[in-house]
C-alpha cells in the first residue's frame, strides 16, 4: 500500500468542507506504444505509453480529476466502472451516451468524487473495441483512519486480467460488424499485460508476485477481457474474498473464483507460514458453455516466496505446482459460487436493498439475428447477421450524445422513450427458440422518476443455446436478490428474495439458460447506460439506457455540462 500511494499525483486540499476528502489529479495522454507480445510487436493505443495504464489511487470521498488529451487519430472517451457518479453524469464516458468522444488533438477533463465506496474499480476506454488495450486499476482506500473490516494486509497487489490480440481489434470488429459473423477470437489472456509461460514465445512474459511467508495480500481483482469469464486459482493456496465490485462481502473461502468482464474482486491471499520447496502456479482460463468460437487457453502467472538477502536462484529448481481450474461449462460452480457472496448488512454497513417495488421490469438477454442485406453474402447464423438485444431491442448509438439530447431537452429524432417494459413476445425462453429470430433496431429509453425503486429481472434466452451474460449498470449499483435457471416465475420466485443480505454490484452475470433479478433505487439524475460487458455482443446492440429525472431539491439535480464538453 505504501508503494500505491507513493504513485500519487498531485495533491490538494480543499478547506472549508465538512468530510471532504483530497482532489487527486492525473494527466492522461493518449498515445501509440509499440509493445511485444507473442514474439509479435503491436501498436497499441495507451494511457502516458503504459501498458496495462496506470493506476488511479483515492480514498473514498476524494474527488478525482483527470485531464485527458487525445493524441491518437481514433476518437476517445473514458469510463470509470462502477464509479456511481452521483450527479457528475458528464463524467461517466461511454461515448454518444453521456459524451461525445474525444477528437484528435483535444482535450477532457473528468471531474468526480468518490461517495461511499471501498475497494477496486477500474477504468477504461468507452467507444469501439479500444478498451482492449487502454485500461488501468482504481483502486479505492477507506476514508483515513478508517480501517478495513478484516486484517490490515501486509501489502497490496492488483491482479488484472485481460485479452490480447495479435490483429488490429478495431479491424476485428469492424469485420465482424460488416460481414455479420462472429468476431475473431484472441490469442492470450494475460494477467497484468502478460500472457505467461504457457503460450508459444511468452515465457519471458510472465507475471511473478514474490511473497514472503506468514502474510496476507491484498489482491484486487479486475477482468477487463473483451469476451469471457474466467476462472482464476492459485495451486495449493486458498483465496478469501472480501469485496466485490467496491462493495464489502461477508468473507468466504475458496481455492477458485469465477470473474466476468466489468467484475472486481479484493481477496486475500495467506502465504504459507514457513517458506515452502515449491514456486505455484496462478492461472486464468475462460468460463464458457457454447461450442465453438473462443479463445481456449490459459494465461498463468507465477506466486514464488523469495528469500531476503540470498541469490534465491534455487527458485529456478523448486519444483513449480499446477492448480487444477474447473471444467470449462462448470455452470454449477458458478452458480454456487455467485451464491456465496453476501453483503455485510451490518451497522457500519447496512444494506440498503429496497424493501418496496415501485416499478416492475423484465428484460430478455439474449442474442438474435438481423437480415443480410440482399447484395451481400453473410457469415452470421442462416446467412443472416449476428446481433443481440434487449427485449428484442438492438441498441443503435445515436449521433450526439443522449445526456445532452436529454439535458437540452432535444431529444426528438435521438432517442425515443418507449423501451419495452416487458418482452413483446412472450415465449418459452429456455425451451425451444422462436423460429423468428430476427430482432429491432432502435435507440430506446426507459424513463424514471427520481428516486423510483425498481426491481428488473433479466432473462437469457435460448437462440444458440443461450450464454452467460455480464450485464453492467453505469450510474448505479443493484442488489441481486435472486437468481435461478429456466424461467421466471413472478408468482413463485419472488418469496425466495433475499431482501436481507444480498450482495451490492455493478456488473451481474445473468445464468446461462436462467434468470436474475436486481432492485435499485433510481437516486442518480441523469443518462445511464446498461449493457452485456462482452464486447461482442454489446457491439451487436445488446445495450439500453435508464433516463433518471431531477428530483425537486437542488442537490438532486444534474448540474449543467463542463464547458470542455467534447461536441460532436
Ligand atoms: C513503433 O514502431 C514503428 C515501426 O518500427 C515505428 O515507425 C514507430 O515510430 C514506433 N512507434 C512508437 C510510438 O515508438
Ligand atoms: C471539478 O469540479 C469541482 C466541483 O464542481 C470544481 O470546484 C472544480 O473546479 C473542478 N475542477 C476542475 C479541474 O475542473
Ligand atoms: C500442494 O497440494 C498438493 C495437492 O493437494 C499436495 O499434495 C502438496 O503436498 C501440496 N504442496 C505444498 C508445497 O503445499
Ligand atoms: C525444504 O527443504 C529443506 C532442505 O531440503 C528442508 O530443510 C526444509 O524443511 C524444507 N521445507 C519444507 C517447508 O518442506
Ligand atoms: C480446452 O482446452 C483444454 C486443454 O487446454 C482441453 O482439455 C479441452 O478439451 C478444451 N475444450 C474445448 C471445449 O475445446
Ligand atoms: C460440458 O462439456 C462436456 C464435454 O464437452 C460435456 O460432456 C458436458 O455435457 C458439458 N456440460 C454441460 C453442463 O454443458
Ligand atoms: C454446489 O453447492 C451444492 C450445495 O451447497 C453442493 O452440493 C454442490 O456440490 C456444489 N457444486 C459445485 C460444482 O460446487
Ligand atoms: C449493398 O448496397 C448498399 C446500398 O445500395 C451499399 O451501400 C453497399 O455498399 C452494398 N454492399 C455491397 C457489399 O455491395
Ligand atoms: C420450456 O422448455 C423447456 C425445455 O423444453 C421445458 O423443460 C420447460 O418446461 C418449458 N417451460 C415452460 C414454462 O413452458
Ligand atoms: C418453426 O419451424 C419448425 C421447423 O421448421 C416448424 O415445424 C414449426 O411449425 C415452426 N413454428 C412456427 C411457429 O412457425
Ligand atoms: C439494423 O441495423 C443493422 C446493422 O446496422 C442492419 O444490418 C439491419 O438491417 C438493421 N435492421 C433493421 C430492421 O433496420
Ligand atoms: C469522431 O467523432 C466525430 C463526432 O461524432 C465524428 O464526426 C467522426 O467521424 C469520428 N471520427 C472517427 C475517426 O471515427
Ligand atoms: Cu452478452
Amino acid at each position: 500500500m505504501g508503494a500505491l500511494l507513493h504513485a500519487l499525483s498531485v495533491v490538494l486540499l480543499l478547506p472549508g468542507l465538512a468530510h471532504a476528502g483530497i482532489t487527486r489529479h492525473y494527466m492522461f495522454n493518449i498515445q501509440l506504444q509499440n509493445v511485444t507480445r507473442l514474439c509479435h510487436t503491436k501498436s497499441i493505443v495507451t494511457v502516458n505509453g503504459q501498458f496495462p495504464g496506470p493506476s488511479i489511487i483515492a480514498r473514498d470521498g476524494d474527488r478525482v480529476v483527470v485531464e485527458v488529451v487525445n493524441h491518437v487519430e481514433n476518437n476517445v472517451s473514458l469510463h470509470w466502472h462502477g464509479v456511481r457518479q452521483l450527479q457528475s453524469g458528464w463524467a461517466d464516458g461511454p461515448a454518444y451516451v453521456t459524451q461525445c468522444p474525444i477528437q484528435t488533438g483535444q482535450t477532457y477533463i473528468y471531474n468526480f468524487t468518490i461517495v461511499g465506496q471501498r475497494g477496486t474499480l477500474w477504468w477504461h476506454a468507452h467507444i469501439s473495441w479500444l478498451r482492449v488495450t487502454l485500461y488501468g486499476p482504481i483502486v479505492i482506500l477507506p476514508k483515513r483512519n478508517v480501517p478495513y473490516p478484516f486484517a490490515k494486509p501486509y501489502k497490496e497487489v492488483p491482479i488484472i486480467f485481460g485479452e490480447w490480440f495479435i490483429a488490429n481489434t478495431e479491424a476485428v470488429i469492424k469485420e465482424a460488424l460488416q460481414t455479420g459473423g462472429g468476431a475473431n477470437i484472441s490469442d492470450a489472456y494475460t494477467i497484468n499485460g502478460l500472457p505467461g509461460p504457457l503460450y508459444n514465445c511468452s515465457a519471458r512474459d510472465t507475471f511473478k508476485l514474490s511473497v514472503k511467508p506468514g502474510k496476507t495480500y491484498l489482491l484486487r481483482l479486475i477482468n477487463t477481457a473483451m469476451i469471457e469469464e474466467l476462472f482464476f486459482t492459485i495451486a495449493n493456496h486458498t483465496l478469501t474474498i472480501v469485496d466485490a465490485d467496491a462493495v464489502y462481502v461477508k468473507p468466504f473461502d475458496t481455492d477458485t473464483l469465477v470473474i466476468s468482464p466489468g467484475q472486481t474482486y479484493n481477496v486475500l491471499l495467506n502465504t504459507k507460514p514457513h517458506y515452502p520447496n515449491a514456486t505455484f502456479l496462478m492461472a486464468a482460463s475462460p468460463y464458457v458453455t457454447r461450442l465453438v468460437g473462443f479463445d481456449n487457453s490459459t494465461t498463468a502467472g507465477i506466486l514464488e516466496y523469495r528469500q531476503p538477502n540470498s541469490s534465491n536462484v534455487h527458485i529456478k529448481q523448486l519444483p513449480l505446482l499446477k492448480p487444477n481450474l474447473p471444467p470449462i461449462n462448470d455452470t454449477t460452480f458458478v452458480f454456487n459460487f455467485t451464491n456465496k457472496l453476501r453483503s455485510l448488512a451490518n451497522a457500519q454497513f447496512p444494506s440498503n436493498v429496497p424493501q418496496t417495488v415501485d416499478k416492475h421490469f423484465l428484460f430478455t438477454v439474449g442474442l438474435g439475428t438481423h437480415q443480410c442485406p440482399k447484395n451481400q453474402t453473410c457469415q452470421g447464423p442462416n446467412g443472416s447477421k449476428f446481433a443481440a438485444s434487449i427485449n428484442n431491442v438492438s441498441f443503435v448509438l445515436p449521433s450526439i450524445a443522449l445526456l445532452q439530447a436529454h439535458f437540452f431537452g432535444q431529444s426528438k429524432g435521438i432517442y425515443t422513450t418507449d423501451f419495452p417494459d416487458n418482452p413483446p413476445i412472450p415465449f418459452n425462453y429456455t425451451g425451444t427458440p422462436p423460429n423468428n429470430t430476427l430482432v429491432m433496431n432502435g435507440t430506446k429509453v426507459v424513463v424514471l422518476p427520481f428516486n423510483t425503486k425498481v426491481e428488473l429481472v433479466m432473462q437469457d434466452t435460448s437462440f444458440l443455446l443461450g450464454e452467460p451474460h455480464p450485464l453492467h449498470f453505469h450510474g448505479f449499483n443493484f442488489f441481486l436478490v435472486g437468481q435461478g435457471f429456466g424461467n421466471f416465475d413472478p408468482n413463485k420466485d419472488p418469496s425466495n428474495f433475499n431482501l436481507v443480505d444480498p450482495v451490492e454490484r455493478n456488473t451481474v452475470g445473468v445464468p446461462v439458460g436462467g434468470w436474475v433479478a436486481v432492485r435499485f433505487l433510481a437516486d442518480n439524475p441523469g443518462v445511464w447506460l446498461m449493457h452485456c460487458h462482452l464486447e461482442d455482443h454489446a457491439s451487436w446492440g445488446m445495450e439500453m439506457a435508464w433516463v433518471v429525472l431531477d428530483g425537486k431539491l437542488p442537490n438532486q439535480k444534474l448540474p449543467p455540462p463542463p464547458s470542455d464538453l467534447p461536441k460532436c
